[in-house]
């Protein structure tokens, strides 16, 4: 097991019994689809074998599919890509998936971690790809200490 990637402390239960979903949106896909690579490898890296992977059209609908399926794991990595266009849009969906995933995390006393990257342009975005190793990272940590 590599813990090189971030400040990861120790874990005070094993990664290998965790069951961990990440949902990603399909907006922005070309964004997506290689942040949710690189949280499953990391997860692997860290020992967690037991990972789904599902899909939802954009980051409006992560609280949903995060309250769906939230039962059956202990933790979920939500990951979306916000990017700023010429309409408001873009700051209702940000408002909305933020406070909806936090919401359903607190209720169900259950960490899910916030993977949805609100950019100006897609520069930004591509700039952040590499932030998806420590969503992985605070997953561990917050299901094995907590
Ligand atoms: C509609 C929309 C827009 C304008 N921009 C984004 C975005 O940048 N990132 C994203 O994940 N989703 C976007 N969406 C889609 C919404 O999240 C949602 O899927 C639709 O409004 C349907 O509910």
């Amino acid at each position: 097991m590599s813990k090189e990637s971030g400040k990861l402390g120790d874990f005070n239960s094993d990664p290998e019994k965790i069951k961990i979903a990440i949902i990603k949106a399909k907006f922005n896909s070309d964004i997506t689809d290689e942040m949710a690579n690189k949280s499953n490898k990391r997860l692997l890296e860290l020992g967690v074998n037991n990972i789904k992977n599902f899909e939802v059209p954009g980051s409006f609908e992560l609280p949903y599919a995060c309250k769906k399926v939230i039962n059956d794991f202990d933790g979920i990595i939500a990951i979306g890509c916000l990017i700023k266009g010429e309409t408001d849009h873009y700051k209702y969906i940000a408002q909305f998936s933020t406070y909806g995933i936090q919401k359903i995390a607190i209720e169900a006393s259950k960490p899910i971690i916030f993977g949805i990257l609100t950019v100006e342009n897609k520069q930004q975005a591509l700039d952040r790809i590499d932030r998806s190793i420590t969503y992985a990272e605070n997953a561990v940590e917050m299901i094995c200490n907590y």
